[in-house]
């Protein structure tokens, strides 16, 4: 949709000033023996996948205000996701949502796939609201009910997502129950367990022996009792039992106020277990706000047990699926998923320039101050120069957000779809 050149020629308009800024940050970390272009290839390499549900607007339980030209096919969707890939260079893979976004015309697909040079990364599976046309309701659990023909339609589901997936070249199955309960009593807590580790098994038998299962977690919502699934520890356990190629995904809004997520991601590296991220920004719960928005240190701080646990030859972990999972209430989804993605990038570089020789000692030596300045000197650093030019040499835009605006992308978007088209999602 935006032509190379008029990229160019933005990015044309802002490169004198860029460039002194670039040429500035690389001479500071240059004096910290850092090398600059080093951190840019890795920012270059960082890859988030869009989620197919996170292209409209959406989101609050109380009413939807569409943001106008929002997609209303899996193709659209492709298309927006191609646009913001084109821009940041940084969005190379699509979640699929199963069965919002059942694709029909494969070889059609794959065609619009490579042009926008895009890759399906994982499929997601459904199992927390009823379909018009299938037989057996949800509303008492679905992996976990204690009606058989029940668990064997959710089954059956999470297979034939496998199904769809294996045709576009995904090789995750992404498991997210909103199994639980509401009042005291209302489910055997082990025996709903059991069920629910049962039939993971079943689906896993099921699965290629090339693809991952990512097991999610959520401590409450849309059960306020119980989730049967509430905590990693639980994710953990299942991931024991089902098998080797099953992991823990880590979503930052599924964890209690105030909870140590930091913490939870060194834990899972430590054991190997760590199979991806859902991006999004909380302040309360499962707020699906703008990543990094209002926690930027906490944000910081996972990266810094991320990029801690790469560089760390004791740690035996499969490489992380890295996914946005947020809904968009009021902001454009489009700007939104940019401003997101720009977050990650700017807060991954900052990882990446943590003086860990540094950090090692005064960790060694209980230098708490020491090793708390360390983090702060790294967090406090603005690499933002760094990410322009990694989005500059993956060819997209030095200022996505802004070069987006310049192009009147929603405008456009309008005129072709409609004003009031609907995406798919909640
Ligand atoms: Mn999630």
């Amino acid at each position: 949709m935006i032509p190379d050149q008029r990229i160019h020629d933005l990015n044309q308009s802002l490169l004198d000033n860029h460039q002194f800024q670039l040429n500035y940050v690389t001479d500071l970390l240059g004096r910290r023996q850092i090398d600059a272009q080093d951190v840019i290839r890795q920012i270059v390499d960082f890859q988030v996948a869009i989620p197919s549900w996170a292209l409209g607007t959406g989101g609050t339980r109380f009413g939807r205000y569409p943001a106008g030209g929002e997609p209303r096919s899996l193709e659209e969707k492709i298309e927006d996701v191609g646009l913001l890939h084109k821009l940041n260079g940084s969005s190379n893979s699509i979640s699929l949502h199963i069965p919002w976004d059942i694709p029909q015309d494969i070889a059609a697909l794959e065609q619009l796939l490579r042009e926008q040079k895009l890759v399906i990364d994982s499929v997601n599976s459904n199992t927390f609201q009823d379909q018009k046309d299938q037989p057996y309701s949800y509303k008492f659990g679905s992996l976990l009910n204690t009606e058989e023909a029940i668990r064997q339609q959710a089954i059956q589901h999470n297979i034939d997502c496998i199904g769809y997936g294996k045709q576009l070249g995904a090789k995750t199955l992404t498991v997210w129950l909103a199994d639980g309960s509401n009042f005291p009593g209302q489910q055997h807590f082990r025996q709903a367990y059991q069920r629910t580790a049962d039939s993971l098994a079943s689906i896993y038998e099921a699965m290629p022996s090339d693809w991952t299962m990512l097991i999610e977690y959520k401590p409450y919502e849309p059960h306020f009792y119980s989730m049967v699934i509430p905590d990693w520890g639980t994710s953990y356990a299942l991931c024991q039992a089902t098998g080797k190629n099953a992991q823990v995904l880590v979503d930052l809004g599924h964890h209690l106020p105030n909870t140590n997520i930091e913490q939870i991601v060194a834990r899972l590296l430590h054991f190997g277990r760590l199979g991806g991220f859902h991006f999004n920004g909380s302040s309360y719960g499962d707020d699906d706000l703008t990543t990094g928005s209002s926690k930027p240190f906490q944000l910081f701080l996972i990266f810094n047990e991320l990029v801690d646990g790469k560089l760390d030859q004791l740690v035996n972990n499969p490489a992380v699926a890295y996914m946005i999972d947020a809904s968009h209430n009021t902001k454009d989804p489009l700007e939104d998923l940019l401003q997101s993605v720009d977050n990650i990038l700017t807060t991954y570089a900052k990882a990446l320039i943590v003086d860990r020789a540094t950090l090692r000692e005064a960790q060694q030596n209980n230098d708490v101050v020491k090793a708390e300045e360390t983090l702060r000197d790294a967090f406090l650093t603005d690499v933002r120069p760094l990410v322009a030019e990694a989005y500059r040499q993956s060819g997209g835009a030095l200022q996505p957000i802004a070069a987006y605006r310049a192009e009147r992308v929603r405008e456009q978007l309008i005129q072709r779809r409609g004003k009031l088209s609907v995406s798919t999602g909640l």
